[in-house]
Formats: structure tokens, C-alpha cells, sequence
């Protein structure tokens, strides 16, 4: 498991919108056919999201138990949602922890994300294992400029 590769074409990109005066980040995501998340976590803040193009599938997972929780039998899945254009989503780390895909082979999606307060960086977590690792949040554009030597699309 890694934060980022070297291609990343099958990555969804994040574009940063608004910093709300350091209270949150707004940003829109943009996906290709079958581009999906790793599994990750909130970092203590509320995360609303919302369709505006496209559909999206949100998997959630209960966290790993244990400090140093890997399992054998892998993450444990406990509940599955489809989001269609206009749909809304919420959730923060006590509701566990969730992966975004997007299911089609052929049609982009489009979400808007609200991430309060900001941060700048999740952990991300092997669905096999339950190993878990920090990776910083990267952004493919900010105010609408693409960012100049930044990662090229979104790391997570
Ligand atoms: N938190 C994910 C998107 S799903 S809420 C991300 O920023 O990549
Ligand atoms: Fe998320």
C-alpha cells in the first residue's frame, strides 16, 4: 500500500474550492470511470459530501480493532450506499470508516466535499490487512489554478 504512484491515472483528482478563513475545506472531486478511494479515515472532522454529477458507491468499515489491529480476515464492510446526482453523504471517524468508487466503467462523477475543521492529512487502511498508514491530502488544483509542482492528482 502506498500514498501515491507514479502514474495515477486511475486516481480521482481533488481541487481545492475554499478554505472557509481556516474553519474548513471545501473542494470538488472529480472522477473518471473506475476511479475509487483508498479506505480512509476523517481525521476527527465532519465530512459532508454531495453529487453533483455522475453516481458514486460509498463502502463503510468498521475501524480495525486494536491498537495495532491487522487481521487475517481482512476489514469487516458494514454498509454499502449508492449516491446518485444530488445525493448527500456524512460521516466522522465514530461512524467508522468508508471507501468511495465509482462504480461506472464509462461515466465521470463529480462530488463537492466539506471537510470541518480542515485537515491535511488521513490515514488510509489495507482492506486485507487493517494496516493503516498517514498520507497527506494533495490537491490537483487550488482556486481554480492547477497547483505547479504539486502531486499530480490526489495521493489517497
Ligand atoms: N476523503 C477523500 C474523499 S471521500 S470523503 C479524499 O479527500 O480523497
Ligand atoms: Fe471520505
Amino acid at each position: 500500500m502506498q500514498c501515491s504512484d507514479t502514474t495515477q491515472s486511475h486516481k480521482y483528482t481533488r481541487n481545492l474550492v475554499d478554505e472557509g478563513n481556516g474553519k474548513f475545506n471545501l473542494m470538488l472531486l472529480c472522477w473518471g470511470p473506475s476511479h475509487t478511494s483508498t479506505i480512509h479515515d476523517h481525521a476527527d472532522a465532519h465530512c459532508f459530501m454531495k453529487m453533483l454529477a455522475g453516481s458514486l458507491q460509498e463502502v463503510r468499515f468498521e475501524w480495525p480493532k486494536g491498537e495495532e489491529a491487522e487481521t487475517e480476515e481482512g476489514m469487516v464492510e458494514i454498509d454499502r450506499n449508492v449516491l446518485k446526482p444530488n445525493g448527500v453523504c456524512y460521516i466522522n471517524d465514530s461512524l467508522g470508516l468508508h471507501r468511495v468508487e465509482n462504480a461506472s466503467h464509462s461515466e465521470g462523477a463529480v462530488s463537492l466535499h466539506l471537510y470541518c475543521p480542515p485537515f491535511s492529512a488521513c490515514q488510509i487502511f489495507d482492506e486485507r490487512t487493517g494496516k493503516k498508514m498517514k498520507c497527506p491530502v494533495t490537491f490537483w488544483s487550488k482556486f481554480g489554478k492547477k497547483v505547479e509542482n504539486g502531486p499530480p492528482k490526489s495521493a489517497c
